[in-house]
């Protein structure tokens, strides 16, 4: 892409506002027009509309406005509601290697995928296939596979709770649990932690927590860009009196201040401020500075014995806390501050805002779960919950902010590589058939996988797995060493561009669209970030006649695959809904009476005994743990490199080339930099230059880079994925939970040859 175009303006200090409403209009113009695009917009998040395609944040459990959604949701809709349409003509226009030439921004302008096609072996073409022969081509070769295990089956966290269902069951009857998904890449090191210290995967705050709590800290997450509704949540709590910490090597905008877009006083007044205090720590620091900051409480504590940390709690519901202590012990809080990178004075002030406050809710996100000690620095901010009773009572707890809409949703249903023994027992018990037992391959296992040869065939439900996976040239050969690739869509992307030999796209129904089946319509299901599971309802007329919602394309793919060898009766499965809903009823706990109390406006919360203060541990108590530091070695021309998202894509999907609260604008191609490693390596704001990497002798390049100067930490840059994932190493990733280190890749920096 060129970046001739690329502007570098200040960055702003303020979220939302007229622009954000300008934007959020533009592009439902542009994609589908005023009038399909308005109405699509009022269904957004309303109790008998559809859930928002973007983040997962929750939706208000009884108070609705007419506009549930934000500028970044109206994109997200927008990008779906197109009436560009991909269809044969097109892919007849296109050969594969000529589109594979054009940047994702280009390729996601390419409209909704039409019909299923087809990618016969040594063909630059697309060609029309009917459903019938395509699934039964991938059933054939599905059945063909000497073993189950060559087969992977990959998930987005955008799919519905009943296709996940289906999906996973279709998987599993089959005899395997290659079911990587997009978590794998995202929140894994959470639920890996969470489960470990507090016996449950997912967060327990609910929306109506912020209202209570008296001091928020959010760490590595821009929820400015990612998730915007959470500002009117912040701005909400700071009108309680609460007080908020951004914890964050970047200033980000939207935790600076914010104008509710929809609210007119804000509009003409004056902006809220979100944070009260920014601490700026340096990349994979975090652990030194909570570590800090547990050091401080403990000082206080010794001081005021009773007034700072919670006794009663530590001593009736967790263990471990002597062994913690101890190893405070062994640090010195200078040492921890240095390395943590934030001025002295600054930690003090948030070790005094915990001191001396009681409900402490703690919110994170990708800034701190991928990296080698992702799992660390969750556990970390455990401790420090603990240590203050702030688990299982109002205003307080933890919240990942999730990703992905139903991302949550899909591992409840299974969509796990690792599956619990209760889970499977219960799938044998209701579906008479022996699951497999053995742990499945995750994503990065999965790219070895198949790059081994170990693998044949990939199939993925939804996403983007080439362009989100990392070391994009490793996992582009790893696809093209499969026999076979599968990609079901909505819209094109680089993933159906670099395939395996053969290849198929099976286009599906989006979230905003009509989904009519024998029964009639249907809805279907999803849970988001606070574990509320609600319904989903698309009215939009479909994109195109032969696009097939995605529990029908699993029930073909299924009958496809055991032509009625398994007993299971698909068709009854997908003819009304309720009947996948009442199979997880039976299946899953906590889904009791599910399709009457999913009826319900905005539906049901699912048990979370953490919430309550019990803890399914191995121990039956929440667990301290000790946690080491992060150890970079970097040499003196060695960078720490973030790959983070633009205020204008959506993950792969690029809706544009602003980033509009960092200042940049018409182009993607960018390096943020310190203003002092700018000058030391003698480089120029606006030069070009190529990043690299080297793990294990093998060099990585992403090239021509254009120079930002920016408030980062010294040796700390940032730039955005996807285009930086050829740096991220496929084989280095967090300890225990696999997660790529997409946040912490040691890279230099090299001026590029003038062209
Ligand atoms: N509009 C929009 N919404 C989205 C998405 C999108 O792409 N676009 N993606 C969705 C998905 S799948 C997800 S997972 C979420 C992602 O939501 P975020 O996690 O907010 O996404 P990132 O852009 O990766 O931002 C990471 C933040 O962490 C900071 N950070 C990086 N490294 C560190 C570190 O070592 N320590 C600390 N303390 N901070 C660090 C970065 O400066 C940045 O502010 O958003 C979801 N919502
Ligand atoms: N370097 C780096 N890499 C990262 C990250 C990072 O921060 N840095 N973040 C990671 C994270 S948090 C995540 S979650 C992953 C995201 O990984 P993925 O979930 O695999 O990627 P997406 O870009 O969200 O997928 C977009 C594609 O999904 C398809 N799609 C959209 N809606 C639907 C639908 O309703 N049904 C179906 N079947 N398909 C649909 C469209 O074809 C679209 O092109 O990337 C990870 N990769
Ligand atoms: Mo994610």
């Amino acid at each position: 892409m060129s970046e001739e175009r690329l502007r570098i303006e200040k960055p702003k200090t303020e979220a939302g506002g007229l622009p954000s409403v300008f934007t959020a209009l533009q592009h439902i113009q542009q994609e589908a027009g005023w009038i399909t695009g308005t109405r699509s917009l009022l269904q957004v998040n309303q109790f008998d509309g559809f859930d928002c395609p973007g983040c997962a944040w929750p939706d208000p459990d009884q108070k609705r406005s007419a506009f549930e959604f934000c500028e970044n949701g109206a994109k997200a809709v927008a990008e779906e509601a197109t009436d560009a349409l991909c269809d044969e003509v097109f892919f007849r226009a296109h050969a594969i290697s000529e589109m594979a030439k054009w940047s994702d921004y280009e390729i996601g302008k390419s409209g909704r995928i039409a019909r299923p096609m087809f990618r016969a072996a040594d063909s630059d073409h697309y060609v029309p296939v009917s459903w019938a022969d395509a699934l039964a081509h991938i059933g054939s070769k599905i059945r063909s596979l000497p073993s189950p295990h060559e087969a992977v089956f990959y998930t987005s966290g955008r799919t519905s709770n009943e296709a996940a269902f289906l999906y996973q069951l279709f998987v599993r009857r089959l005899g395997t649990n290659n079911l990587p998904d997009c978590s794998n890449m995202c929140h894994e090191s959470s639920g890996v932690a969470l489960t470990e210290t507090l016996g449950i995967g997912k967060g327990t705050v609910t929306l109506d927590d912020f209202g209570k709590a008296e001091l928020i800290v959010i760490m590595g997450q821009n929820p400015g860009t990612n998730h915007p509704r959470m500002l009117t949540a912040l701005q909400d709590a700071k009108k309680q009196g609460a007080r908020v910490i951004s914890i964050n090597p970047l200033p980000e905008a939207g935790l600076i201040s914010f104008r509710h877009p929809q609210h007119l006083v804000d509009l003409l007044g004056k902006p809220t401020a979100i944070a009260d205090l920014w601490l700026p720590v340096r990349i994979n620091e975090d652990v030194a500075l909570l570590k800090a900051l547990l050091k401080m409480l403990l000082a206080r504590e010794e001081q005021t014995p009773g007034a700072v940390l919670d006794h009663d709690f530590i001593a009736t519901k967790t263990d471990g806390f002597q062994s913690l202590v101890a190893d405070l012990k062994t640090y010195a809080l200078p040492d921890l501050i240095a390395k943590s990178g934030v001025p002295t004075a600054k930690v003090e002030i948030a070790a005094q805002w915990l001191a001396e406050t009681k409900r402490i809710i703690v919110c994170w996100a990708m800034g701190l779960t991928q990296h080698l000690n992702a799992v660390d620095n969750i556990r970390e901010i455990i401790n420090l919950l603990l240590l203050k009773g702030s688990i299982g009572k109002p205003g307080a707890g933890t919240c990942p902010v999730r990703g992905h809409s139903n991302v949550q949703g899909d591992r409840t249903m299974g969509i796990y590589e690792k599956p619990k023994a209760d889970f499977l027992d219960s799938l044998q018990k209701n579906f008479q058939f022996e699951p497999p037992r053995a742990a499945g391959y995750d994503t990065v296992e999965s790219i070895a996988a198949m790059a081994a040869g170990r693998v044949k065939v990939f199939v993925a439900m939804g996403g983007n797995f080439l362009s989100a996976a990392p070391d994009t040239d490793f996992t582009g050969r790893a696809l093209a060493n499969c026999e076979l690739t599968v990609q079901i869509s909505t819209k094109l992307n680089r993933s159906h561009l670099i395939t395996g030999r053969e290849a198929f796209i099976l286009p599906c129904l989006g979230r905003t669209e009509k989904d009519e089946q024998a029964g009639g319509a249907q809805f279907v299901t999803v849970e988001n970030s606070a574990g509320v599971v609600h319904r989903s309802q698309g009215h939009k007329r479909v994109a195109s006649a032969h696009l097939w919602s995605e529990p029908k394309i699993v029930a073909g793919l299924a009958k496809a695959t055991f032509r009625g060898t398994d007993g299971m009766d698909w068709d009854f499965l997908i003819s009304d809904y309720d009947h996948i809903r009442s199979a997880i009823e039976k299946t899953i706990p906590g889904f009791e009476n599910y399709n009457v109390r999913v009826r319900q406006p905005g539906g049901f919360y699912l048990p979370n005994a953490a919430r309550e203060g019990v803890f399914h541990t191995g121990t039956r108590t929440a667990r301290f743990t000790v946690n080491a530091l992060a150890q970079h070695m970097l040499l003196d021309d060695e960078l720490l490199l973030m790959t983070i998202r633009s205020h204008d894509q959506f993950n792969t999907t690029i809706y544009g080339l602003d980033d509009r609260y960092r200042g940049i604008r018409g182009g993607r191609r960018v390096v943020f930099m310190n203003e002092k490693d700018v000058v030391r390596f003698g480089f120029r704001e606006g030069e070009r230059v190529n990043l690299q990497s080297n793990y294990d002798g093998v060099t990585r390049i992403a090239e021509d880079f254009v120079v930002v100067p920016y408030p980062i930490p010294p040796q700390n840059l940032a730039t955005y994925f996807p285009e930086a994932n050829a740096l991220v190493p496929h084989n280095h990733f967090a300890r225990e939970s696999q997660t790529p280190i997409s946040k912490s890749v040691v890279v230099r920096v090299v001026r590029a040859v003038s062209r």
